[in-house]
């Protein structure tokens, strides 16, 4: 990544909803399922003022005052800054609802026409995760046209505006609330999901909204390890990644693509939008990461991170950079929190700077590992050498997951009951080349990553890598943990339980839709 070509680009940011660019990024959440009556245009009208307030601008500029305060060594800088945000995104089904124009419809693409239930054999929902076994509202989805999310800092100040926004006669007349999902983060572990792992580390850099943030002063950088992204993967109306380079460039092509588009002309300044409502069985978790740490003879903590490819802390296994001269692995797992250095899983400056190229084989980070299967890096993927990186760069996305159900405490045989997991949201330009490519051409895949050896007749690996150990849909796989071992039998615990695909349309658009006007 030496290139050292600036390039920069305007982005609307005051047009554009504030979950896809910003990031709510906060501790409660509700995100409620609508189905639109006749009069569903006159509640959008109105709903739109609270979301002209919730725009990218809005929350780009509370989360930079609210990380300040916490580089000022403020602990809860909520107890000095809040804000509630609002943000609206449909379904197919629902911009039909609203009456929009058959032929613009027609216009959208397939993946979001057919919508998440309809795509299940491609995204690989089987067995306990096929639709037949999601909860009720999302079995049906002709009755979900819309989904509000409403975040905010704290849960009084969330009840009041979802109160505020769900009680207005717009409301009553225009639209029925479905299903209601809260989401709450985990206050016993901030930041960490179900299972206990430092999560939402690892995030695409957008130019025109993340600067360039490296010490070697690459613009092309954000923060250490962070490509800077054409903000089209992510927004409809700009540039976008071009999928190959220059054969002795290191790094994704830094020059502009083609502007996105997709759908009619209004969907400038949108994004689509995946939710997926993910149930994590976490005594079973726990349970199969003793048994097998067991088996190995290794620590609990290194066959968690073997699984994730992070410790539990969010120290990244890939760590090598960091060692002083070359790396020897100790013969003792010293274990998260000491393993490597702690400081890893917080620093934004070292807890992303890390490649898989120079570890081919797995053997610090397996091949099968969830963040190396989810996103390659500089992995070889099919696309091939040398056009890997700039190939995988078109198909980033940005997680907006939240955790749901309260945590869970160890021989409390009432909390092994509870209902808990991952509302994984996430934004991009297209889900069919963005989060469908991911399920099903590397994390599904149970031949990705690729052995780039063994074409030549010298394979560096024993075996497939197998399905995504977190979050493959089937109960269990043959996952290779360690190349020049047998592959080992790792169960999933994640389970599909509904979802659909949303438009997250500009602001103006959402003015115009709710005025009746043109769009
Ligand atoms: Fe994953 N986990 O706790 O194991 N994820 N994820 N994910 N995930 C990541 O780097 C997890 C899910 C991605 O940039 C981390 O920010 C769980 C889906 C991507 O290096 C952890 C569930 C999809 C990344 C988890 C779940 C992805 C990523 C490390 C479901 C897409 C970034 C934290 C219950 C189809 C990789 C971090 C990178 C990171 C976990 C779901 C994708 C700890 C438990 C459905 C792209």
């Amino acid at each position: 990544m030496s290139n050292t070509r600036a390039a920069t680009i305007d982005v609307e940011l005051d047009e554009i909803q504030g979950n896809s660019l910003g990031g709510f990024n906060k501790d409660y959440q509700a995100n409620l399922f609508l189905r639109f009556r006749d009069a569903g245009r006159d509640w959008v009208a109105e709903i739109t003022n609270e979301i002209s307030d919730s725009s990218s601008a809005d929350v780009i500029q509370f989360n930079n005052q609210f990380s300040a305060l916490r580089r000022q060594g403020v602990k809860n800088p909520e107890s000095i800054i809040s804000a509630v945000w609002v943000n609206l995104a449909f379904s197919w089904q629902g911009l039909k609802a609203l009456g929009i124009p058959d032929a613009e419809l027609q216009n959208f693409p397939d993946d979001f026409k057919t919508g998440m239930k309809g795509r299940a054999g491609i995204i690989g929902d089987v067995g306990n995760s096929a639709p037949d076994n999601w909860l009720d509202p999302f079995k049906d989805p002709a009755n979900i046209h819309a989904l509000l999310i409403v975040a905010a800092d704290h849960s009084q100040e969330l009840a009041q505006k979802v109160h505020d926004v769900t009680r207005t006669a717009k409301f009553n007349a225009g639209v029925e609330v479905v299903f209601s999902q809260p989401g709450i983060t985990r206050l016993d572990q901030p930041g960490h999901e179900h299972f206990g792992f430092k999560d939402g580390i690892s995030q695409p850099g957008v130019r025109g909204v993340d600067p360039p943030d490296d010490p070697i002063g690459n613009p092309n950088q954000g923060h250490p390890g962070q490509d800077l992204l054409w903000p089209g993967e992510f927004v409809l109306g700009y540039a976008t990644q071009i999928s190959d380079t220059d054969p002795n460039f290191d790094g994704p092509n830094p020059e502009p693509g083609d502007d996105s588009k997709s759908g009619p002309d209004w969907t400038k300044n949108g994004s689509y939008l995946v939710f997926r409502r993910l149930r994590q069985d976490v005594p079973a978790f726990n349970q199969m990461t003793s048994e097998l740490a067991s088996k190995l003879k290794i620590s609990t903590d290194l066959i968690g991170a073997k699984l994730v490819g992070r410790y539990k802390s969010g120290a990244p296994i890939e760590q090598r950079k960091f060692q002083p001269g070359p790396y020897t692995p100790p013969s003792v797992d010293p274990g998260d929190p000491n393993a490597g250095n702690p400081a890893f899983g917080n620093d934004s400056s070292l807890n992303n700077n890390f490649e898989f190229g120079d570890d081919a084989d797995g053997h610090f980070c397996p091949v099968s590992a969830h963040i190396r299967k989810a996103y390659p890096r500089d992995e070889v993927t099919p696309d091939g050498a040398p056009h890997s990186e700039s190939s995988t760069q078109t198909h980033r996305i940005l997680r907006r997951g939240i955790p749901y159900g309260a945590p869970f405490v160890p021989h409390d045989p009432d909390s092994a009951k509870v209902d808990r997991g991952l509302l994984f949201l996430c934004y991009q330009n297209s889900i069919e080349r963005h989060f469908e490519y991911i399920q099903r051409n590397w994390v599904n895949a149970t031949t990705f990553p690729p052995d780039d050896k063994k074409a030549q007749g010298a394979p560096n690996l024993l075996a497939d890598p197998g399905p995504d150990p977190i979050i493959a849909q089937v109960p269990e796989g043959e996952t290779l943990i360690d190349p020049k071992a047998p592959p080992i039998k790792v169960q999933h615990f994640v389970q599909t339980t509904g979802g659909e695909y949303f438009f997250s349309p500009s602001i103006s658009a959402l003015n115009r839709i709710g005025a009746n006007q043109p769009l």
